[in-house]
């Protein structure tokens, strides 16, 4: 009898502990998800102001899987605002005419430099900052 019983048990036993695991891991895989739609749906705007000669702040932090908003909006003339080595390039409309915005996705660890392309004086050249990409840690995991 105990040697019929103990072959039945085992299995049962060994089913009822990979059911526990998935479950564990399923809940794993749940978490990652929904803190990644999460991040996703409160996409932060960050407010960039252009002024002679720079730009408030010159340097935005981020995370790889970040994205953000970037509204930029001048102090004073019209400024323009360049992604270097990239195709994005949009104008800043003087103090007063409204914003400028566009999205940035953070999709590999890295630094963008951005810079104003449009000349407005005579430290136009120094106007610039940059976006610093880091890669996800596991700290990182909210
Ligand atoms: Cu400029």
């Amino acid at each position: 009898m105990a040697t019929r019983l103990f072959p039945q048990l085992t299995p049962r036993a060994a089913r009822a502990l990979a059911c526990g695991l998935a479950v564990v891991l399923a809940a794993l895989a749940l978490n990652g998800d929904s803190a990644d739609a999460r991040r996703q749906s409160e996409r932060r705007v960050v407010h960039v102001t252009a002024e002679r000669f720079s730009f408030t702040p010159s340097e935005i932090k981020l995370v790889v899987g970040d994205e953000i908003e970037i509204r930029l909006k001048s102090q004073d003339t019209s400024h323009g605002f360049k992604l270097v080595g990239t195709e994005t390039e949009l104008a800043i409309p003087k103090r007063g005419a409204g914003e400028a915005s566009l999205i940035f996705k953070a999709a590999e660890p890295g630094r963008w430099t951005f810079e104003c392309s449009r000349v407005c004086g005579a430290g136009h050249n120094f106007m610039r900052g940059v976006i610093i990409v880091r890669a996800k840690e596991k700290s990182d995991a909210r």
